[in-house]
C-alpha cells in the first residue's frame, strides 16, 4: 500500500512540477528571492513529537514570532502579540505569536524549499468564528520570466478555541527546486482569515523530510 501511495505521491509531485514549471522557469529574481537566504543554517528539531509526528522540522525565519514578526509582511491589523502556544515547542521562554483579525493577512518571512522540503506545519487557535470560518494558507513564489509573485493555496486550517497543530500541508511548489541550480525555491507563506473570527498562529515549521 505504501509503495502504491509513494508512486501516487511521486506522480502528483512530478505532475505539479511540470505544471508549475510553466509558471516559473529558470532562475528566480524578485522580492521573495532577494530576501530569502537559501544558505542559512537551519537547526532541526521534532516539535510535533507529542502528536506522534516523528519528522524533523526547521523553524521558518521568525516562525515563532519571537522577534516580533521580523521579515513578515502584515496587513489589515495583523500583528505580533503577547502569548505563546502553550506547548512551547520552540523554547520554554517563547512568549509571542501572530494575531490575525478578520480582514487581515500575514505573509511569512521568505525561506527556501527544495524537493526534500515538502510540507509545513504550525499551531493555530481561533475565536468568534462561525461554521463558514477558516484560515486560508497559500505558498507564494516568483516567476523568473515576469518576476510576478504567484500564489497557490496549500491548505485550510479549521477553527478551534484551543491551540493545536494543523495537519501537515503539502506545498508542491518545492518540486520546482529540481529546475534550479541549487535545488532550492524561494517561497513565503500567506495566512488569511476567511469569514468571521480572529486567529492566532505560532511556530511555523518546514519539514526537510529527513528521518529522526
Ligand atoms: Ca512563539
Amino acid at each position: 500500500m505504501f509503495e502504491a501511495l509513494g508512486c501516487r505521491l511521486a506522480a502528483v509531485g512530478l505532475g505539479a512540477a511540470g505544471a508549475l514549471a510553466l509558471l516559473a522557469p529558470g532562475a528566480y529574481a524578485g522580492p521573495i528571492s532577494s530576501e530569502a537566504d537559501c544558505s542559512a543554517s537551519r537547526p532541526l528539531t521534532q516539535p510535533f513529537l507529542p502528536w506522534a509526528d516523528l519528522a524533523n522540522y526547521a523553524l521558518s525565519p521568525d516562525g515563532g514570532l519571537e522577534a516580533g514578526g521580523k521579515g513578515w509582511r502584515l496587513s489589515g491589523g495583523a500583528t505580533s502579540t503577547a502569548g505563546n502556544e502553550p506547548f512551547f515547542v520552540g523554547g520554554s521562554n517563547d512568549s509571542r505569536s501572530l494575531h490575525l483579525p478578520s480582514g487581515s493577512s500575514a505573509t511569512s518571512a521568505p525561506t527556501c524549499v527544495g524537493l526534500e522540503w515538502p510540507t509545513i506545519r504550525f499551531f493555530t487557535r481561533s475565536s468568534g468564528t462561525s461554521s463558514l470560518s477558516s484560515l486560508r494558507v497559500e505558498v507564494l513564489f516568483e516567476s523568473a520570466a515576469t518576476r510576478a509573485t504567484q500564489s497557490l493555496q496549500i491548505g485550510t486550517a479549521t477553527p478551534g478555541g484551543n491551540w493545536w497543530p494543523t495537519p501537515q500541508m503539502v506545498m508542491l511548489v518545492n518540486t520546482l527546486g529540481a529546475l534550479s541550480e541549487d535545488g532550492m525555491v524561494p517561497v513565503a507563506f500567506r495566512f488569511t482569515p476567511v469569514a468571521t473570527g480572529s486567529w492566532q498562529i505560532d511556530d511555523l515549521y518546514v519539514d526537510p523530510w529527513r528521518g529522526p
